[in-house]
């Protein structure tokens, strides 16, 4: 049969509406919406040829983020189907030859679905496996537009972003509060590509060079025999290898530092490491470091505090995170830039720029802001998301230009590279939460997972099939910027260059910017990582590096671990930088957690210091004997004596006599963390039958709103430091 007119028409109509489903807008192009990474689409198809393919303006349909037809897959319509879409009525039961009788081989959904889980796993990162991402957006401040024609950094640019912090050594299911570098890694979905800034929150790294990347990391991970310790640098391999590489010495001193347990990621600062390139709209070009600083401050767990957390609450820090952003308390961190000329020596007062094992003090070159990153919204899907996003030192937008540290020349190689594997294939900047917001129009074709379905015949340039598209940017059309960097005229070598020699200046600035409870820390730090060496040479070997940075840290180091001070030469003169150390400032008290134990019996007060927490911005967490509701009133207990531990709280305020020995090993342990304490009406008598009744940080008063309010302040400075004087001077 032909079919009538009106039949026509309606098979017209739903052509059109396949073809529209099928080629959504392109981004950028008139009409279309922006791609947002809500929606992760389905691939593109072909458009329909267009006549006027003639300028770079037409964006030919490659693997570009679409908006598409069906948002994401799994929990959205009504009926449970196979991955091709036939509505089942039953998966819990296969398909038997009788019902006590063998599975058919013919069970099509059984081997679906089994095979589909056999293969849910994908290898983890081979370095920061275990991390935690969210989705934020970045204000530019225009500020650095003098020395960087970054368009992100414009005056009010919003971008999107996608940050993963992490820990560098365990497995993807080790404890979050281990001591370890963090990973703090950004993607920047800028309308001019993907800038990716990959750091971590110390400024310095291990080594020099990254040929020694998979040594250092061979030392860092478990022993290949027993693997064990998981996610610790308290082994032999480790300290084996930092011993004998004195260019490891500053990194070890930030690891062993309070820096190697924060307290939070929000409170942890971000450093991009190398030094890097920028260029401005006239061609000019500086020397620049970027640096996260984090609006709440830099503050960190106590050792003690770190291990039970790794205990009681293994995901302590994506917990911590994830929530702050579920209840609004948005993480803030300013991006700033220590800005260094761009001579051809490469260096500022004496530091070699490209030697990644040292800082600028900031003393010598200011943290200049440049702009606001928020993150305020959760991953909906963590292996969609934070597992598949894939971080590379090499995605760069025009405005930033690499340098030659010999460190991130060979990043530059390993973060492609390593995702081959990972996500099987070189398509993975097609993955949903790697696809850029600006058109791509590549010429990269085919490939595991290629999910582009291209149009177009010549992949190639030039060309004169596809009408000479893909075509090249202009100046303009601002392309990226390979800044043409003389080179000295060099012989080939596999060497250091000497000004990387001196690996001791840097770590004794470190040790001598710290207060003197940080040094403690460090020294303590040492003392019980070494301490669980097996072999008695490699400690000795530790002592004669330490011996280089400073005696008495030697000497505290060595008196823990029973072994005779080396001697020390004379050390150079350092100046301090008090910018490193994290003791001395008042920050917010914004988003802390203020656990409230409280006697049913005894609700007074309890409520207007509930309400009044919630008012500073802080979060109260009410502990009682049981769950449910608390006597006769509307306040509900969040946490039990059977299910608080100290840990989760950042201050602890009594307001009964709970005489529970949990209690009382709660108010110890927060003792014990120098933590602030408050006690009113017979919560008084609970600290004292603790044994914690008076001291520094020990707040008492009849009145429960001068309790909060001392407790408050003393949570500004994070934690009391005074009650336990430090040894050190
Ligand atoms: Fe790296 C991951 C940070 C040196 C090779 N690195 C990775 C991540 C961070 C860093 C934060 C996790 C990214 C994510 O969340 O997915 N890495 C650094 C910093 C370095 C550094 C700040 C020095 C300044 N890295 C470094 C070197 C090499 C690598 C020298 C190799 C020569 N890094 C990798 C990698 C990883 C990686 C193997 C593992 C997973 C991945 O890349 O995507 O390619």
């Amino acid at each position: 049969h032909k079919p009538g007119k009106l039949v026509k028409a309606a098979l017209e109509k739903a052509v059109d509406k396949v073809t529209e489903l099928v080629n959504p807008p392109i981004p950028g192009t008139p009409g279309s919406e922006p791609p947002s990474l809500d929606e992760p689409t389905e691939p593109r198809g072909p458009l329909p040829p267009k006549p006027d393919q003639t300028g770079p303006e037409t964006v030919s349909p490659t693997g570009a983020p679409t908006g598409a037809p069906q948002l994401s897959r799994g929990q959205q319509g009504e009926f449970l189907t196979t991955s091709t879409g036939a509505r089942l009525h039953d998966t819990d039961h296969s398909l038997k030859a009788g019902e006590r009788g063998p599975t058919l081989l013919q069970d099509h959904h059984l081997r679906e679905k089994v095979m589909h889980f056999d293969h849910e796993r994908i290898p983890e990162r081979v370095v920061h496996a275990r991390g935690y991402g969210a989705h934020g957006v970045f204000v530019g401040y225009g500020t650095a537009s003098n020395v960087c024609m970054a368009g992100f950094l414009g005056d009010g640019v919003e971008t999107p972003v996608f940050v993963r912090f992490s820990t560098v050594l365990g497995s993807r299911g080790s404890a979050d509060t281990v001591r370890d570098t963090r990973g703090f890694a950004t993607k920047f979905y800028t309308k001019e590509g993907n800038f990716d800034l990959v750091g971590n929150n110390m400024p310095v790294f291990f080594i020099q060079d990254g040929i020694k990347f998979p040594d250092v990391i061979h030392a860092g991970k478990p022993h290949p025999d027993r693997e064990i310790p998981q996610a610790q640098s308290a082994h032999d391999t480790f300290w084996d290898f930092v011993s004998t590489h004195t260019e490891a010495t500053h990194h070890v001193m930030w690891n062993m530092s309070d820096r190697g347990i924060p307290r939070s990621y929000r409170m942890m600062e971000g450093f991009g490491v190398h030094t890097f390139r920028l260029v401005n709209a006239e061609g000019e070009t500086v020397l620049a470091k970027f640096h996260w600083k984090p609006k709440l401050g830099v503050h960190s767990l106590v050792w003690e505090e770190a291990q039970l957390a790794g205990g009681f609450d293994p995901d302590f820090h994506r917990r911590d995170l994830a929530d702050a952003i579920e209840s609004g308390a948005y993480p803030q961190w300013e991006l700033g830039l220590q800005i260094m000329p761009d001579s051809p020596q490469q260096t500022f007062e004496g530091i070699d720029l490209l030697d990644p094992t040292k800082i600028v003090p900031e003393e010598l070159a200011p943290v200049q802001p440049i702009g606001m990153l928020t993150l305020n919204r959760n991953p909906q899907n963590y292996f969609a998301e934070t597992e598949q996003v894939a971080f590379h030192v090499g995605n760069l937008v025009p405005g930033v230009d690499v340098t030659d540290d010999p460190l991130l020349q060979a990043r530059l190689f390993s973060y492609l590279d390593t995702q081959l594997t990972r996500l099987a294939g070189p398509n993975f900047n097609q993955i949903p939460i790697n696809r850029p917001h600006a058109p791509v129009n590549d010429m990269l074709r085919d490939g595991f997972h290629q999910h582009a379905v291209h149009a177009g015949v010549a992949p190639y340039r030039p060309n004169t099939l596809d009408g000479g598209n893909p075509f090249v940017a202009k100046a303009q059309d601002r392309p990226l910027v390979e800044v043409a960097q003389p080179l000295p005229r060099a012989v080939k070598v596999r060497e250091a260059p000497k000004s990387f020699a001196d690996h001791f200046t840097q770590p004794r600035l470190f040790w001598q910017s710290l207060s003197p409870v940080e040094k403690e820390h460090l020294v303590n730090a040492f003392t019980f990582e070494l301490g669980k060496c097996y072999e008695q040479a490699i400690k000795e070997r530790e002592l004669l590096v330490l011996a280089g940075v400073d005696a008495t840290l030697c000497a505290g180091v060595a008196r823990g671990l029973g072994l005779p001070v080396p001697a020390t030469a004379r050390l150079k003169k350092v100046t301090p930088s008090p910018a490193l150390s994290q003791v001395g400032h008042t920050w917010p008290p914004d988003g802390r957690i203020i656990g409230i134990v409280v006697d049913p019996a005894d609700l007074d007060g309890v409520r207007t210091v509930r309400e009044t927490v919630l008012a500073g911005g802080m979060v109260p967490l009410l502990i009682a004997p049981t769950g449910g509701p608390l006597g006769d009133s509307d306040l509900v207990a969040q946490r039990t004596f059977h299910t608080a531990r100290s840990i989760e709280f950042d201050a602890l305020l009594v307001a009964g006599n709970a005489t529970d020995p949990r209690v009382a090993l709660m108010i110890q342990e927060c003792f014990r963390h120098a933590k602030a304490i408050g006690a009113w009406g017979t919560g008084r008598t609970a600290l004292e039958a603790a044994g914690c009744g008076t001291g520094p940080g020990i707040v008492v008063d009849d009145d429960p709103s001068k309790v909060l309010a001392e407790v408050t302040t003393l949570l500004g400075a994070h934690r009391v430091w005074d009650r336990f004087p430090p040894a050190i001077a």
